[in-house]
């Protein structure tokens, strides 16, 4: 499998098209990178590209950092590539510095496909941009649940007051264009809320518990918290409980590991922006599959959302929703 992919390595930037060959499915070894590995999100997209692996008759390695950074990613990267898979899907931890060693694998001729995160621009084989060169982006839509989010936050704290988002550090795509939909739609359409400065926890709860307290400290009318990622949101509820703010302070959480759950039955995280992790790494999979048997894929597919709240989490449709850890 790896000549065949190896001799069209330079057609991957033009596509995998017409390069169709038979291919025995045991042969077949998938890489998966993930974010960090003790990740409730990450666990629950592994969870995912196992069934698909299954399904086809394939093997797919589940290998990453414990860390959510690229200085970490690096070297488990480079690994990975030693190791010489078939493909690589990879959550890159910052959407500049992955590129180069991204290319290290493109440049072997192994097919790169970026699952959560993205590279550059996270628009591939357009030919524009440094890191074009993935195969295809499956992930949410995090624009759009940044926006949901907004929409949530405004209408339960009645669209107006002063609200922040906690977030992990600028430079990764998901998180950043989480703020970014939030932020725009606080701008287009709530006039009389107040968006503070953003505060970035490095993907530390802790961080984000003390720092609500000190946003608190700073101004004491705060409305509402927007927890971008697991650890953000966790962390926020935290600090809102510490205080003694649950009842004033609304909490929009994304992601929904159990303990989120917990906090939505106890009503302090208000709702939960659940995305589809199982789905990103079992559609992941399969575009792998489909790219190394020489179909053709698209070079993005966008996955759902669930939104958890007090109303629906104990329902028994919902619990699939609920990552594992
Ligand atoms: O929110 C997910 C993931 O989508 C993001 O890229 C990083 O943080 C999480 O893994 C949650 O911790």
């Amino acid at each position: 499998m790896r000549n065949l992919i190896r001799s069209t390595a330079l057609a991957a930037s033009v596509g995998l098209a017409g390069m169709a060959q038979a291919q025995d499915s045991k042969d077949i070894t998938i890489a998966l990178v993930p974010g960090l590995t003790t990740d409730a999100f990450y666990i629950t997209m592994n969870r995912g590209a196992q069934a698909a692996a299954e399904a086809l008759g394939i093997t797919v390695n589940f290998q990453g950092a414990e860390e959510f950074d690229p200085v970490l990613q690096t070297p488990v990267l480079d690994a990975v590539i030693a190791g010489q898979p078939d493909a690589i899907l990879i959550a890159p931890t910052d959407s500049t510095q992955m590129i180069e060693p991204l290319r290290r694998a493109h440049e072997q001729g192994i097919p790169v496909i970026t699952v959560d995160t993205f590279i550059d621009d996270g628009k591939y084989q357009d030919g524009a941009g440094d890191g074009d060169f993935p195969m295809a982006y499956i992930a949410s839509d995090n624009i759009g649940g940044g926006r949901m989010a907004a929409r949530f936050m405004a209408e339960e704290i009645g669209g107006t007051g002063k609200v922040y988002v906690s977030n992990v550090r600028p430079g990764i795509s998901t998180t950043d264009q989480r703020e970014e939909g939030f932020m725009a739609e606080m701008a287009e359409n709530y006039p009389d809320i107040e968006v503070l400065q953003t505060q970035y926890n490095e993907n530390d709860a802790s961080l984000a518990a003390s720092q609500f307290n000190a946003v608190l400290a700073r101004h004491p009318e705060i409305a509402g918290v927007f927890g971008a990622n697991l650890f953000s949101a966790l962390g926020a509820a935290n600090g809102v409980e510490g205080a003694g703010k649950m009842d004033d302070v609304t909490v929009i959480a994304f992601d929904a590991p159990t303990s989120i759950v917990d906090n939505i039955e106890s009503g302090l995280v208000d709702a939960a922006i659940a995305q589809h992790p199982a789905e990103i790494g079992y559609f992941g999979v399969m575009s792998a599959y489909a790219l190394l048997t020489g179909q053709s894929v698209p070079v993005s597919i966008g996955t759902g959302f669930t939104v958890l709240n007090a109303d629906n989490v104990g329902d028994e449709a919902i619990a699939k929703f609920i990552y594992s850890e």
